[in-house]
């Protein structure tokens, strides 16, 4: 490629687009997964200095929206009008950056389809006649006789009703060799390739002309001349891309973002994007999108969602319960993209609290916690660098091709594995290096390099979250004083950028540990144990005097290292620093990994009398709350010396 044509790309917006969603219902899950996907791209393209526009929408006419209005006793507009708030407070609390939201019942929509219907038919492709066959409206979809399962909706499921009605048609036939050619010859047009043969075999299997208008009812476009039909929905709603991207409203803008760069679907309504669509805008001379990705289709704890289970869930709800960056890593990381997921309780808090609490927040706590311990909480520059320092550095050039390449082929999930492999590199950098053993002995140029390269990893780390988890992101950048404006990720991901001789705080956790409660276990546990009178922990204990209290000698430590004891599941061997150094053996194993621990600022019992477990002497207990797998650590929340008693 030359530099020209590079430029000439990066001129050339890149559009991307989500299904408009119909109103007939409340946003869910599954609206949220693809729109969090499109924004994840939109974001990423932005960091990477493309200009983008993002689109979403609602699809607001048709039989469907009709009857539900009904049902409701409203009209279709005020459905609409209703429905419409709730999609677009979704996609703010998920913190979704779209650059318009289409309505099919705006007047700069109606214009365009209009327009299109015209270049169809001039170009010969809309004739009048009558279709005879089968409908399902939930879908709002024609079948034949011979497609049908059991009399029903082979796509849902559902009731069909059969329709017999004078209707316009469009030409699809005509267009079925142009369609296999353009796909044959454009490998990256439908992805994944799983789908692309889908569609292929489809399309080889013959094309029939598409019954492209209803009649009977009133609720969507009038048909040119013909009033007494509308303009099928489908076709209707196939246009919005266009309008939205300015087709006869802003030339401009049109002619620096036509054709869609990437078009967003779920992989129920690939036929209509796959097919149709680009056989429409053969029809009226105009680009095709470049590509089309159908993702894979989430059930809810193993069960397919519908409102009738009574399992739909919504963004809201995820958001309240999990927040919008865990929301938004875990449905671009729980699933590779084009491939069907199950979202469960389960999944989500293990996420949070393995990937979240545990690798990136611990992460960017033993980064601001040792400088503010070691280093007057003043960021050091780096000077000379060793075999550790190095292996870390590297590791930001694989990250960096890795993620650039996940990114753009729409692997969300191995743009994510990629980081959190470097986040874990990090990690075990400090586990490895000790910069506490440095601090110890005064080595400081030594002891800064470390500080300095494990601050420098976390804003690595922090600069690729920024499409993921862009609050998160921003709050890791501001705790290490990164000032991020301006830049682009190819900048921001080089090793180097961390601004030394800023100042740096002890970062807050960035992520609450969840206890998993789904309503499974909760069941469980109801049929396996009976309840008890009272949890230990409300039982009357009695009042004890001051001087009683006094005889607990408290003390405030730091974990210097900690190892599993052989042959136990939960206990794990510490070396903690409390002034004077001491060997505790803890139950924390089924909380805590030995490698999550050094670091920890803690409380120890410093007077209890020694025992021995497995073999090895404990000198003492930390404290921390919550039964054995999810147990919390006490630890301090400002600087201490280790040593210092707490009264
Ligand atoms: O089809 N898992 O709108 P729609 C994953 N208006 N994604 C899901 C999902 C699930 N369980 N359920 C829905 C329409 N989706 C038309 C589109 S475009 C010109 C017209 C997502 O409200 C997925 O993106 O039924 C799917 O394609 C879309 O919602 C369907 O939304």
């Amino acid at each position: 490629m030359t530099e020209e044509h590079i430029l000439k790309q990066k001129d050339k917006g890149f559009y991307i687009t989500t299904p408009i969603y119909y109103v007939n219902d409340v946003p869910h899950i599954g609206h949220a997964y693809t729109t969090v996907a499109a924004d994840v791209l939109a974001r990423y393209k932005r960091l990477c200095g493309e200009k983008v526009f993002l689109i979403t929408g609602t699809d607001e006419h048709g039989k469907k929206i009709q009857r539900s209005a009904e049902e409701r006793g409203i009209s279709p507009k005020a459905l609409a009008d209703e429905v419409v708030t709730k999609f677009k407070d979704a996609w703010k609390i998920l913190n979704i950056k779209n650059d318009d939201f289409i309505r099919t019942t705006e007047e700069r929509h109606a214009r365009v389809v209009y327009e299109m219907w015209a270049r169809m038919k001039a170009n010969g492709d809309i004739y009048p006649g009558l279709y005879e066959g089968w409908y399902c409206i939930p879908d709002e979809s024609y079948w034949t006789e011979k497609e049908l399962v059991n009399g029903k909706c082979p796509v849902c499921g559902r009731e069909v009703e059969r329709i017999k009605e004078e209707s316009y048609f469009f030409r699809l036939s005509k267009y079925q060799q142009p369609l296999l050619e353009h796909i044959e010859s454009n490998s990256g047009f439908i992805l994944p390739v799983s789908r692309k043969n889908e569609i292929l075999s489809f399309v080889r299997d013959g094309l029939k002309d598409l019954s492209i208008t209803r009649a009977g009812f009133e609720w969507g476009i009038k048909v040119p001349d013909n009033p007494k039909l509308v303009i099928y929905v489908w076709l209707d709603a196939l246009l919005n891309y266009l309008t939205a991207a300015g087709f006869l409203s802003d030339e401009g803008k049109f002619s620096s973002f036509w054709p869609p760069a990437v078009q967003i679907v779920g992989k129920d309504i690939i036929k209509f994007h796959a097919v149709y669509w680009p056989a429409f805008l053969m029809s009226a001379g105009l680009p095709l999108p470049k590509r089309i990705f159908a993702h894979g289709w989430w059930t809810i704890e193993g069960m397919k969602m519908s409102k009738s289970i009574g399992n739909v869930v919504s963004p809201e709800s995820l958001v309240k319960d999990y927040g919008t960056d865990a929301t938004r890593y875990f449905l671009m990381r729980e699933v590779p993209f084009g491939l069907d997921g199950n979202f469960s309780q389960i999944a989500m808090n293990t996420r949070i609290n393995s990937d979240l609490a545990n690798d990136l927040g611990n992460l960017l706590s033993r980064a601001t916690g040792m400088v503010v311990r070691f280093a007057k909480g003043v960021l050091q520059a780096a000077s000379e660098q060793d075999d550790a320092d190095r292996t870390l550095m590297q590791k930001t050039e694989w990250l960096y091709r890795t993620y650039s390449q996940a990114m753009n082929n729409l692997e969300f999930h191995t743009a994510l594995t990629a980081l959190w492999e470097f986040i874990g590199e990090a990690n075990r950098y400090v586990d490895l290096t000790k910069p506490w053993q440095d601090a110890k002995t005064g080595n400081t140029a030594r002891l800064n390099t470390r500080l300095y390269n494990t601050i420098e990893a976390t804003r690595i780390a922090a600069a690729y979250l920024l499409p993921f988890m862009p609050d998160t992101a921003e709050t890791i950048l501001n705790a290490l004083s990164q000032d991020i404006k301006g830049r682009d990720l190819e900048k921001l991901s080089q090793w180097g950028g961390a601004i030394a001789g800023v100042k740096i705080t002890q970062a807050p956790p960035l992520f609450e540990k969840k206890l998993e409660k789904s309503k499974t276990d909760a069941a469980r546990a109801e049929r396996a144990v009976p309840p008890p009178q009272k949890h230990p922990e409300q039982q009357a204990v009695p009042l004890i005097s001051i001087d009683e209290f006094k005889k607990t000698e408290l003390k405030v430590g730091t974990i210097i290292s900690a190892q599993k004891v052989e042959g136990s599941q939960k206990l794990i061997k510490l070396e903690v620093d409390i002034g004077e150094k001491r060997t505790i053996v803890a139950g924390i194993g089924k909380s805590y990994k030995p490698e999550e621990l050094p670091g920890k600022r803690i409380v120890v019992v410093a007077n209890l009398q020694p025992a021995e477990l497995f073999g090895i002497q404990s000198q003492g207990m930390l404290l921390a709350a919550g039964d054995p797998e999810h147990l919390a650590l006490l630890t301090l929340d400002r600087d201490t010396t280790n040593g210092t008693r707490i009264k």
